[in-house]
């Protein structure tokens, strides 16, 4: 720490050179976030200095996170599904993975989930004391239910289906885990960090969301395809008494209990994330949505002209390819556990920008 403090200029000098550091979004091609929609930081500026921990000081913006939640709830056929708003994707599948315990008491608890699931359920895993049962995936990258009904044994307290795998952006078979989760009386959380702003604003879809009636929570990232400023997760849950298992007392706060992970929790991207929808409505955000799978598409047709074979035709905005081929720089690709080139076609990734990327890959692999 500096013993006087420095001046502005000095201080914005610095930080403005570290910024030029960061890679453009014209060049990543990799990343599940993106530029957040204007509407999303006008909304965050306005909410700096909100506190979610505390919500009885902050009333308005904790009325904003429910109606975020039951927005949210709404749009995956859940209107009366309670939740808060996490810091992401990992946070909601560790806190469903806690719910998923306390709920089903078992001896030694292990969760079934997908060999595609995210590396997060590893931390909430390792967390929680929890083994985990992984299931191989078919022939299209989605959790192979007969495998996944074979992996359950007496001690399992969960199921983990996926809606938008983060590598090959598949839909798990969640209507089967469903029938498979009732059956056996599980916990049935789906992780649809990523997909959950995607799958319902495509023109078919198959059934993700609480419309399949074993489900008992679901991840969403409004900080991902809700062009929302980061961090913006949520978490929805069916009942309200399984998010309560997680309530430990706080004693000195304006509310005497709480069932987040997070404490102190910034009100600001969730004020981003439902301006975002509420700015969009449906139609604006099908039409996001259905450009991205536009591009999508336009992307695996090139790149197939190119020598490039689509690795599987996905669900949702992620792309694989194989062979891997050669990348030129400034691209930023990233590459699957099984070495298949990935590139997901979030909104900053417009149409132009997938011209340019395959006319350098044409190039580039002459
Ligand atoms: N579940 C799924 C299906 C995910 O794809 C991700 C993240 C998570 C959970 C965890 O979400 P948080 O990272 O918000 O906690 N998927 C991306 C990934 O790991 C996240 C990401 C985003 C990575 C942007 C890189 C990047 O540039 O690949």
């Amino acid at each position: 720490m500096h013993n006087q403090g420095c001046s502005e200029e000095e201080i914005f000098s610095f930080l403005s050179l570290k910024r030029a550091e960061d890679t453009s979004h014209d060049y990543i091609l990799s990343s599940m976030c993106t530029v957040p929609h204007p509407i999303a930081v006008k909304a965050h500026d306005m909410f700096m200095e909100t506190n979610l921990g505390d919500p009885g000081l902050f009333k308005g913006t904790a009325d904003i996170e429910q109606a975020l939640v039951q927005r949210l709830g709404t749009l995956f056929h859940g209107p009366d599904a309670c939740g808060y708003a996490t810091s992401g994707g990992t946070e909601s599948n560790i806190q469903a993975l806690r719910m998923a315990k306390a709920c089903k008491k078992k001896h030694r608890p292990n969760v079934v989930l997908p060999e595609s699931v995210h590396f997060s359920f590893r931390k909430a895993c390792d967390m929680l004391g929890i083994d985990m049962h992984t299931v191989p995936l078919d022939a299209e990258y989605r959790m192979d239910a007969g495998a996944a009904e074979k992996a359950i044994d007496k001690d399992t307290c969960c199921i983990v289906g996926v809606a938008g795998t983060t590598e090959y952006g598949m839909i798990d078979p969640i209507r089967e885990l469903g029938e498979m989760a009732g059956d056996h009386d599980l916990f049935f959380h789906v992780d649809a960090a990523f997909g959950g702003m995607v799958i319902p604003f495509l023109d078919h879809h198959k059934p993700f969301d609480f419309l399949v009636p074993e489900v008992s929570s679901l991840a969403v990232d409004p900080h991902k395809m809700g062009m929302s400023t980061i961090p913006a997760g949520c978490l929805l849950v069916r009942e309200k008494e399984m998010l309560c298992a997680l309530s430990i007392d706080t004693p000195y706060l304006s509310v005497k209990q709480e069932f987040t992970l997070g404490g102190t929790r910034p009100g600001g991207p969730v004020a981003g994330a439902l301006a975002v929808l509420d700015y969009l409505g449906m139609e604006g955000m099908q039409a996001v949505v259905q450009g991205c799978m536009k591009n999508t598409w336009r992307l695996i047709d090139g790149m197939e002209t190119f020598g490039f074979a689509r690795v599987v035709t996905p669900d949702v905005n992620v792309a694989t390819f194989n062979p891997p081929g050669k990348i030129p720089l400034p691209w930023r690709v990233s590459c699957t556990r099984k070495g298949h080139l990935r590139i997901v076609c979030m909104p900053h990734v417009h149409r132009d920008i997938i011209e340019k990327f395959l006319r350098d890959i044409g190039e580039s692999n002459a």
